[in-house]
């Protein structure tokens, strides 16, 4: 199949844009200094039973402390680039009205010294850590918020936005609507499909809303937004499985690329409603994307059998109980790109959680080396099917708090000792960076 054999970094052109990815929450810690605000997750986190092991994001990878040793690792792997986001609750801890000029400044080092070093920023506004004042009055639930949000990403986007290279405005929307309020695993831990959905527009709606807000405002910075996507197959060829795994993309592809590229809602899905949306919303919603960055990490699996039948996962199960699945990544490039007019696209996190040792100074996680070749190659498929794929952004840089699975799940390249914040490459790493340097040598 296309994943056997090497992916050679010469099939990537000389521009493609390597990087790594990080989230405020994940890695900052330092929640109650220099005047950051709290948030939805510092309230989920410090809610017993919410979070295995009871882990928080107080400390985390102490990266607000940490920032600049931290940018030196980055650019020691050799990536052109570095995709983070901003802490909301940081920069304006009430989520309205007074801005942290501390929390302002700490983005303003950061992304400042990304560009001394040759580091292109990718910012991201919003990676699920809304301020805990909103969610008091409703959060994404109520259609406020969606102000609230323009007014943050205009503001944002007139302090960063003549320096970084992209700025998105919501990571996985799925997860936050999803997660957060129908599953309850996330923030702000709600079982309810009609609170679901509504959030879900209403991050939708707030996108599109920041987007004009930052265009009327003069942001230069390429703006976008950032979708989890899967492809979805079912486990036979019988008609209620074909069907439940059509509904089940449905859910989690069409109900978030459908309303920004098509203007409605999709009609085959397992939702049994619509959001409230007012009149003008799809057309608010459909902003033009300079970019579209898409997070992969498996592929959707639907049984109807009882008990359901597993996926046949050739290429193995990660640490999350994930299945390794390369192929499917193309088969979604190559699907949104016939479903859609795309804008360029970025793959904004694709990675693995592996069970990770450290031993003698050395961490030998094979299984993520592999992981990492075979979705370049099948990254490399897609861009050979047509598909403008710009660049790709390894998720995770360090092992970090893993939302509801705290620290018990290791996606870095870089290993992290939280005993001690000692930070350690991992083979993938070393892999990844030979990788990227052979790819600027073959590129001169
Ligand atoms: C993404 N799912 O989350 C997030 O953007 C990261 O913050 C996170 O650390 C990473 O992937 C690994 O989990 C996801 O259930 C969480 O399909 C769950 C799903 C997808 C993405």
């Amino acid at each position: 199949t296309m994943n056997q054999g090497t992916i050679k970094p010469a099939a990537f052109p000389p521009d493609f844009v390597w990087g790594v990815a990080t989230s405020a929450y994940q890695i900052e810690g330092a929640a109650k200094e220099d005047g950051r605000g709290l948030s939805i997750w510092d309230t989920f986190s410090h809610t017993p039973g919410k979070v295995l092991n009871g882990d928080t994001g107080d400390v985390a990878c102490d990266h607000y402390h940490r920032w600049a040793e931290d940018l030196d690792i980055v650019a020691g792997l050799g990536v052109d680039a570095y995709r983070f986001s901003i802490a909301w609750p940081r920069v304006q801890p009430a989520g309205q009205g007074d801005w942290n000029e501390k929390g302002l400044d700490f983005y303003d080092r950061l992304v400042d010294r990304m560009l001394e070093m040759g580091l292109a920023p990718h910012a991201t506004l919003y990676h699920w850590d809304l301020p805990q004042a909103l969610q008091d009055v409703g959060g994404w639930a109520n259609r406020d918020t969606c102000q609230r949000f323009a007014d943050y990403a205009e503001y944002m986007g007139r302090r960063l936005g003549d320096r970084v290279a992209s700025i998105a405005t919501h990571n996985e929307p799925w997860c936050t609507a999803i997660k957060g309020n129908l599953l309850g695993e996330f923030a702000p831990g709600l079982r309810d499909e009609g609170v679901a959905l509504q959030v879900a527009h209403h991050l939708l709606l707030s996108h599109g809303m920041a987007l004009q807000a930052m265009r009327a405002a003069g942001v230069r910075a390429p703006l976008g937004i950032v979708l989890n996507q899967s492809p979805a197959h079912p486990a036979s060829n019988a008609p209620e499985d074909v069907a439940a795994a059509a509904r089940a993309y449905g859910d989690f592809v069409r109900w978030y690329a459908d309303p920004i590229f098509l203007g409605r809602y999709p009609a085959i899905t397992n939702y049994t409603r619509l959001p409230e949306a007012h009149e003008n919303d799809f057309k608010n919603i459909g902003q033009p994307l300079d970019f579209l960055g898409i997070n992969y990490y498996t592929r959707i699996w639907t049984s109807t059998a009882q008990p359901p039948v597993p996926a046949p996962g050739p290429h193995g199960y990660s640490d999350m109980d994930w299945e390794t699945y390369p192929e499917g990544l193309t088969e979604l490039l190559l699907g949104i790109q016939r479903d859609y007019d795309l804008p360029p696209i970025y793959i904004t996190e694709n990675g693995m959680a592996c069970a990770d040792v450290l031993a003698n100074g050395r961490v030998a996680d094979a299984d993520r080396t592999e992981y990492l070749r075979s979705h370049l190659a099948a990254v490399d498929a897609a861009r050979r099917g047509g598909v403008d794929v710009r660049g790709y952004f390894y998720w995770s840089l360090f092992d970090n708090f893993e939302w509801e699975l705290g620290y018990d799940k290791r996606f870095g390249l870089v290993h992290v000792d939280y005993a001690t914040q000692q930070r350690t490459l991992k083979d993938s790493a070393h892999w990844y960076r030979d990788f990227v340097l052979q790819h600027k040598e073959t590129s001169k």
